[in-house]
């Protein structure tokens, strides 16, 4: 065994007896000295007890370190429970996206979702803005350069609002209807304490036999009372969309001023019957409401430039929230 390989201080001593003790075998070299021809007996001696100390020397720096590696195990407590890792937690937006689909889903709606990166037609024309219509500046758009665009092929964007899905719904299923699309949508906008470039949105379709306004308003209070509580202060005022006639705003009361939190109205006659339904039998309402103006309201956010910001300061606050 080498001295590197005396893993304990019972190691350690064996070591040393084997080579220091006094049966040990510098000890016999040591001893051996006298026995030579004077002449030897100076350099051998010499060299030998040069090598002794040197020996002594490794071993106490080797006990010096099971010393302080035993201190070390000492100082580790098995015993106690592990840190957790940081888990991270849902983003505010999501939490309130999540509870708005709950809280429709809750209401008998359906759930779907549709593409960020959408056809102008989609967004634009068949939702009754054709290009030059004064309303597309409602929308300031984000365009997606593509090939196929400008050699006269069919355009792209990140669509301004989840309206396009309306129009995708109906294509596929037949009334009774009743839907919501949450997503991401894109505006090519500056920003403000209310307004982003980037925001979610829930759209709202419902299409039946019958329905009237008085459907519409009642949805809409009905899930706002849900939300937000009975004391909440609603407002509804007429506004103005291609796709719906007629059509309103809802603002909730917030801070003392009223804050606008979706668009809606009665889905056109014309879009009932593109998608080959009898606009004489079935009508219907659309709303689109703002996700992260909701989350402003429940977690009381005053300024919605917040959310992207990705300041963990912010995001921490909403850990273990629901
Ligand atoms: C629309 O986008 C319509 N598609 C809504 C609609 C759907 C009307 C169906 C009728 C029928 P508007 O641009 O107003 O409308 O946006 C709807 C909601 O999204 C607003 O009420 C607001 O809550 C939110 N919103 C709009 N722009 C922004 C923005 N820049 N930042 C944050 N939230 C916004």
């Amino acid at each position: 065994m080498s001295l590197a390989e005396a893993g304990d201080e019972t190691a350690l001593d064996e070591w040393r007896v084997a080579w220091l003790g006094r049966r040990g075998r510098l000890t016999a070299v040591l001893r051996g000295v006298r026995d030579l021809p004077a002449e030897e007996r100076p350099r051998v001696g010499a060299g030998a007890n040069r090598l002794k100390s040197a020996l002594e020397d490794a071993v106490a720096a080797h006990r010096a370190q099971l010393h302080a590696s035993a201190e070390h195990a000492k100082s580790i407590d098995v015993s106690l429970p592990g840190r957790t890792p940081p888990l991270g937690s849902l983003h505010p937006v999501t939490l309130t996206r999540r509870h708005l689909e709950r809280t429709f889903r809750d209401m008998g709606f359906d759930v779907v979702e549709g593409p960020d990166v959408e056809l102008e037609e989609y967004n634009f024309d068949r939702l009754r803005i054709p290009a030059g219509h004064p309303a597309r500046d409602m929308w300031d758009t984000i365009w997606v350069a593509d090939d196929a665009g400008d050699n006269g092929g069919p355009r792209q964007l990140l669509r301004t609002h989840t309206s396009p899905m309306q129009i995708r719904y109906l294509e596929r299923r037949q009334p009774p209807i009743r839907v919501i699309v949450p997503g991401t949508c894109y505006r090519y906008e500056a920003t403000d304490a209310t307004h982003e470039w980037m925001l979610t949105q829930i759209e709202g379709l419902v299409i039946d036999e019958n329905l009237s306004f008085a459907h519409l308003k009642g949805t809409l209070e009905a899930f706002v009372r849900r939300m937000f509580g009975a004391d909440i202060e609603t407002r509804f005022r007429c506004d103005y969309f291609p796709f719906v006639e007629p059509g309103a705003e809802l603002g909730v009361r917030w801070q003392g001023d009223w804050l606008e939190v979706l668009g809606c109205g009665m889905v056109h006659p014309e879009i009932i019957e593109d998608a080959g339904l009898d606009p004489d039998r079935y009508t219907g309402f659309a709303f689109g409401m703002g996700v992260e103006r909701v989350a402003m309201l429940r977690y009381g956010v005053r300024d919605i430039r917040h959310f992207y910001r990705n300041d963990v300061r912010f995001l921490r606050q909403f850990e273990g929230r629901r």
